[in-house]
């Protein structure tokens, strides 16, 4: 029988998988079900993500790399407007494709600078911090494995240089409006007068461009929502059926909310641990929110959380902008 999932009779799961399944299940307890984005990065979600950076029809990562490479004068003048030595935290580094044009600029401006990435990945950690002084002759890298908050929070007690902090990639889109004040203010917090916020938001544009880099042509980002289902067979031993299963994205222009669901083609049973949880044909599980933003938006959200506009960079088409904020 299909009864409402019931907290109960997870005692076989493994630490790291227990707050997975407890998480799932939060989701799947909600109106509409959902399922947390974060979820998706696994190794082969992570290979995927690569294939979406790379495919045509998804714009972001290309217009990003079009600022770090065409206004990288303007990133080093901005960040080096106080000569005071600093600390570069990067929050989320992946493989530094985009930051590494900055460490070069900064390098032989002659910067006096600490790079410090962040990321819950030891792997991307360990690699950063062999490869990038191969890479790039003279820099300092000292990696900080955890979460951002609480690594942000390590820093905060060391005696340290002035920060300039770096979160690319419009992850903050992956947030709702609510979630990202809350994700501004929490920064905040870390930083003192004087400290930088380099921040990467979407902007809003044409809806059909939007909704193209997100229901992309060749299904990789169709493949990328499916396997969170794949994860969860394989690391919760759930029994999705995979194929019962169509990726959906809709684009809101009056909110700039994306947001990408999984419809359930039939009625069905799914199997967790001692718990069922049936779902209706039709029925759509909400996975993942990718938010665009008005500039207006983007200055509202500096000035209720404590920052000051400094500089904002857009790339030719006016698709992205980083935005530098001042504490
Ligand atoms: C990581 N993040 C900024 C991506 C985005 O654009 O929301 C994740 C993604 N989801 C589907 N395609 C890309």
């Amino acid at each position: 029988t299909c009864e409402e999932p019931l907290n109960q009779g997870t005692k076989n799961q493994s630490p790291d998988n227990q707050t997975f399944y407890d998480e799932v299940m939060q989701g799947l307890r909600m109106s509409p079900k959902q399922l947390p984005s974060k979820y998706f990065y696994d190794a082969i979600g992570d290979k995927l993500f690569q294939d979406i950076m790379n495919c045509e029809d998804y714009y972001l990562t290309r217009c990003e790399m079009e600022i770090f490479t065409q206004q990288t004068g303007q990133l080093v003048n901005s960040i080096m407007e106080s000569d005071e030595p600093f600390d570069l935290v990067e929050l989320g580094p992946g493989d530094c494709t985009k930051s590494i044009h900055l460490f070069r600029g900064l390098i032989k401006a002659g910067a006096d600078f600490n790079y410090l990435p962040i990321d819950i990945s030891q792997n991307i950690i360990r690699h950063l911090e062999k490869e990038l002084p191969e890479s790039v002759p003279g820099i300092k890298v000292s990696g900080l494995n955890g979460e951002y908050f609480s690594m942000l929070e390590q820093l905060s007690h060391q005696a340290g240089n002035r920060k300039v902090v770096m979160c690319l990639g419009g992850n903050i889109g992956n947030m709702t409006i609510e979630e990202s004040h809350a994700f501004c203010k929490g920064l905040r917090r870390y930083l003192t007068p004087g400290d930088m916020l380099i921040i990467g938001f979407d902007l809003v544009k044409n809806p059909a461009v939007i909704r193209n880099a997100y229901d992309d042509r060749e299904g990789i980002t169709r493949r990328f929502n499916l396997n969170l289902l794949r994860r969860m067979n394989r690391e919760l031993h759930t029994d999705f059926s995979i194929d019962s299963f169509e990726h959906y994205c809709s684009y809101d222009p009056e909110t700039g909310a994306c947001k990408s669901y999984l419809v359930c083609l039939e009625d069905m049973q799914v199997h967790f641990h001692t718990e069922t949880v049936c779902f209706k044909k039709d029925e759509c599980i909400w996975m993942e929110i990718s938010q665009k933003h008005t500039v207006e938006q983007i200055d509202h959200m500096a000035a209720t959380n404590g920052f000051q506009r400094f500089r904002y960079l857009t790339d030719s088409q006016n698709w992205f902008v980083d935005a530098i904020w001042v504490a």
